[in-house]
């Protein structure tokens, strides 16, 4: 009987909770769909601002769009407002969907060559309106071959290829300031000769093209400021070949493959830019040469050449700076810098798994900067360089595998940070007051640290460059005004000190002069 009472009891309770937990279950479900029943109003948000086409000639209707976004919950009316140079031309109303989005375009036909502001609703984009390009096309063109359009062309005029046919024979560029847009077209030789000619001539663009089986693909002779883009060549003997000062050109996202030779080559040429480009399956990807010197090689991908190196220097290639490139998996070395090649920056590239050295510097090259590479598994070694090389300097670099030349990478640990201290005087790194070591080179030229000091808080800094080196100090105020400077001659110690007049971060900086090393700071407060 007890027994039973308690089962019954159980049972009471039971129900009890369940409609106890209904009712709670009933209460914030009816909560939940109270807050989903007070949706937000339309709310717009205008981007995307866009030309269609993106190169627009006197006299051709261009689409401008833009997207419209409602970011609020309920459907809305959108107004959307065209202005040229300042003034309204066309309002638009679009209705778009809560959380939803729609494109808006308006079609406009400008007749007067210049460059025009568009805005809608604040969005704002340049839209540039040409002089009509030389046309050339296989049928119903004025042009039915590219050279006499050049021939035809006068300075700053545009030719432009409007079928994506391949063309024979070579080309040469005759004046300056010449855009020829090939807009997918091939030209294709004969297995000689050179596919695109300048020289002499300057601010060219050579873009949207393929070249295939000449000599040389593209030649620059005493050529500057040209500009080579998203082009690519194949199955010729020689790639791009700059030569007899070419200077401040730009080559950038180009393909070079399969040519016999190197894939882009610079001779006796400066102050270009390589970047964003692939040399694979070449000879040699990128050759930088005699006397090829303040050249950038940024971000291009040299790798699988089929007999030598991804990016060579050779021939007294100095100031270079060969940054951020993957060469891997070449026939002989990542990087070679060769035959008293100086003062280049090799920093941030990816080199592993080449059948010779990642990195490689021969026959008198000095005072390179190899930091910050990557270099993974190369089948002979690392980075190595021969006996006839001094006063380079390998820094942070990551190796593994054979003859990894540990013993001549330093790594960086600029006062016990774990790395290179701040370059920048507006980011210093916090320090405590201490003893510490830190290191400086041609490539970083200000290690910047800082601490907080109270008004009448006395700070001094000493620091000794190493031998051979001339580094100075600086003490700046929280508002980057110079407190005081320590400028001695040669490896002689500097020092700093200053009283604070108001509570905040002051900092100091170790500077470079002159040399490579590593320095010894202290600093106190009183
Ligand atoms: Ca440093
Ligand atoms: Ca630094
Ligand atoms: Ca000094």
């Amino acid at each position: 009987m007890i027994a039973k009472n308690i089962v019954k009891t159980v049972i009471s309770l039971f129900i009890v909770s369940l409609i106890i937990g209904s009712i709670l279950v009933i209460y914030f479900t009816r909560q939940k769909v109270e807050v989903e029943r007070t949706p937000s109003p339309a709310s717009f948000e205008v981007s995307n601002l866009a030309f269609n086409p993106s190169e627009v000639e006197v006299g051709e209707p261009v689409v401008i769009s833009a997207t419209v976004r409602n970011v609020g919950d309920l459907e809305g009316t959108y107004t959307a407002e065209l202005k040229i140079n300042g003034e309204t031309l066309e309002n638009k109303y679009v209705t778009v969907d809560g959380q939803g989005s729609q494109t808006i375009s308006f079609t406009v036909v400008e007749n007067i060559i210049e460059t025009y502001t568009i805005e809608v609703d604040g969005l704002q984009r340049a839209l540039s309106v040409l002089k009509p390009a030389l046309k050339v096309g296989k049928t119903g063109y004025p042009y039915s071959t590219i050279q006499p359009a050049l021939n035809t062309a006068q300075s700053g005029d545009r030719i432009k290829v409007m079928d994506s046919a391949v063309y024979e024979g070579s080309l040469e560029i005759l004046r300056d300031t010449i855009i020829l847009d090939f807009n997918g077209a091939t030209i294709l030789g004969a297995g000689s000769g050179t596919g695109i000619k300048i020289n002499g001539e300057n601010y060219a663009t050579i873009k949207n093209g393929v070249i295939e089986n000449f000599g040389f693909c593209m030649t620059l002779n005493n050529s500057n400021q040209n500009t080579i883009e998203n082009m690519r060549w194949q199955n010729n003997t020689y790639g791009i070949y700059f030569s007899e000062n070419s200077n401040h050109n730009t080559i950038t996202n180009c393909m070079a493959t399969n040519n016999k030779q190197v894939g882009i080559g610079l001779n006796s040429s400066s102050h270009n830019t390589i970047s964003n480009n692939i040399s694979e399956y070449n000879e040699v990807g990128i050759d930088v040469k005699n006397g090829s010197c303040f050249n950038v090689v940024d971000n291009n991908v040299a790798s699988n050449q089929k007999f030598e190196s991804g990016i060579q220097l050779a021939g007294a290639a100095s100031n270079n700076q060969i940054t951020n490139n993957t060469t891997n998996s070449n026939y002989w070395f990542g990087i070679i810098i060769d035959s008293n090649s100086d003062n280049n920056l090799i920093e941030n590239n990816v080199t592993n798994l080449n059948e010779g050295s990642g990195i490689k510097i021969l026959s008198g090259s000095d005072h390179n900067t190899i930091k910050n590479n990557t270099v993974l598994y190369n089948v002979v070694e690392q980075i190595g360089e021969d006996g006839t090389c001094e006063g380079n300097v390998f820094l942070n670099n990551t190796t593994a595998g054979p003859g990894q030349s540990a013993e001549e990478n330093v790594v960086e640990n600029d006062a016990g940070l774990g790395r290179d201290a701040s370059s920048d005087f507006a980011r210093p790194d916090e320090l405590a007051p201490g003893n510490y070591t830190g290191y400086l080179d041609n490539f970083d030229i200000y290690d910047c640290y800082k601490i907080h000091l109270n008004s009448g808080q006395r700070i001094t800094v000493e620091m000794t460059p190493p031998v051979g080196a001339d580094f100075d100090l600086l003490l700046n105020d929280p508002n980057l005004g110079r407190l005081d400077a320590s400028y001695n001659f040669d490896s002689a110690a500097e020092s700093v000190s200053s009283t604070a007049t108001s509570s905040g971060y002051c900092s100091f900086i170790v500077r470079w002069w002159q040399g490579v090393g590593t320095y010894s700071l202290s600093f106190y407060v009183s």
